[in-house]
């Protein structure tokens, strides 16, 4: 246990190879986007499982190619006509594994938001200079991705905005988690923005259930949201309904994308492979558990970025994993609640969480830690999703225990 002290968070947490997926590298090769790369036995068995995709569809894309615009997709269960009923709320939430909300956040603070973190990405180079930022038309040329340094440079300024932190105290969104849970709530310190780029589809975040990244307890509650419209081709989250029942978690794998982790639905007898999703709207949010199976889909839009809200939430007094108490990706790239904080001009929302002294647990690092062998593994069959990986963490953190495993493996393939 780590005390709870202002000190101890400012200064953060180290997290090996970090919360959320690795570093810099580019893009792959057309043809390994395509699913022709030479990939290891274990990716190529992976590759010739049928994947259910609904309405009796089989698919055999690899993960991340699955769900292109022609796919399958069920409506989610909207839950605004029992907004008020709480038992039917919880009831729904039990049997769905999830609660699909329109409107729940307010729309004219997303939209000042939405411009706000856009301005940033445009002066960082991420959007065709000239264009109104909040249409965020991205620039091909500045594609990167979580784990990528130049992707961190960015988030981290983002990250800075007083207004992107304020979001996740919205009294309307508290007031619903804390009648579900029956108990007061509070959003976790290490609020999330995923940042997409189009068509940078094998870097779409694939099949995970939260608590492999997020730990604490099972019963904490993911909110995503995206700032923004987000029709389905722009690459908005969908969930397995009910799979929140398989009770435990499952077995994840090396992947490209965020987190790193994925878990395949077919190789569990327990969860079926129907997915749920839909053209969300700006101010919509989906709230799930912590073993909810979900995924993005690959924003398939011409040039638009997606940009979404991913905030967890838990019991006030629940034990808290010690690196959601940091801010995101702070383990890239070093940066402390003091540097967040340093142009705010209110100071209601900092270190806020300090005085509810949730107990502190060590984050669990076996999934990502298997996650880096398979990759290694990989690597060395010549798989070059997992060689990008390890270059990520090369560049990253090349001295690290990681970085120098990585550096080795590198030297011995092409
Ligand atoms: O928005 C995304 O692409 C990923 C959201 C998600 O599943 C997560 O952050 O855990
Ligand atoms: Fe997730």
């Amino acid at each position: 246990m780590q005390p709870n002290t202002k000190a101890t968070q400012s200064h953060g947490v180290r997290q090996g190879t970090g919360n959320g997926p690795p570093t810099t590298g580019g893009a792959l090769p057309e043809f390994a986007i395509a699913g022709k790369i030479n990939g290891s036995s274990r990716y190529r068995r992976m590759s010739r499982v049928k994947h259910n995709t609904g309405f009796g569809l089989r698919s055999s894309r690899p993960p991340d190619q699955q769900h292109s615009m022609s796919d399958c997709l069920r409506e989610l269960r909207q839950s605004n006509d029992v907004q008020r009923d709480t038992a039917e709320l919880q009831r729904r939430l039990e049997e769905d594994g999830y609660l699909f909300l329109r409107g729940l956040l307010d729309r004219e603070q997303l939209l000042s938001l939405r411009r706000q973190m856009l301005a940033l990405m445009q002066a960082g180079g991420w959007l065709v200079q000239g264009t109104d930022p909040v249409d965020g038309i991205a620039n091909p040329d500045a594609r990167s991705t979580e784990g990528d340094t130049a992707y961190t440079d960015v988030y981290h300024q983002v990250y800075r905005l007083q207004a992107f932190h304020e979001i996740a105290h919205s009294r309307g969104l508290i007031g619903v988690l804390e009648r579900i849970r029956g108990c007061t709530m509070m959003p976790q310190p290490q609020n999330v923005a995923r940042l997409w780029f189009p068509k940078f589809t094998e870097h779409t975040t694939p099949i995970h259930q939260d608590f492999v990244h997020f730990q604490g307890t099972h019963d904490n509650l993911t909110c995503w949201s995206p700032i923004g419209d987000c029709p389905r081709e722009l690459g908005g989250l969908a969930v397995i309904p009910g799979s929140h029942k398989v009770d435990r978690v499952l077995e994840h794998h090396f992947s490209l994308g965020a987190g790193s982790l994925h878990v395949d639905p077919a190789k569990h007898s327990d969860v079926h492979d129907e997915w749920h999703t839909t053209d969300y709207k700006v101010g919509d949010t989906l709230i799930f558990p912590a073993l909810t199976i979900h995924k993005a889909l690959p924003n398939l839009s011409e040039n638009r970025l997606r940009v979404s809200l991913d905030n967890r939430y838990q019991r006030i007094g629940d034990p808290i994993a010690e690196h959601m108490l940091n801010p995101h990706l702070g383990s890239m790239s070093p940066l402390t609640w003091d540097d967040v904080y340093e142009n705010w001009d209110s100071d209601e929302f900092q270190y806020y969480w300090m005085k509810h002294n949730n107990p502190i647990l060590p984050k669990i690092t076996e999934y990502l830690d298997k996650a880096f062998d398979e990759a290694v593994e990989m690597t060395r069959n010549g798989d070059q999703k997992a060689q990008l990986h390890l270059r990520r963490i090369a560049i990253r953190d090349p001295s690290s225990d990681q970085g120098q495993v990585a550096l080795k493996v590198l030297s011995t393939v092409k």
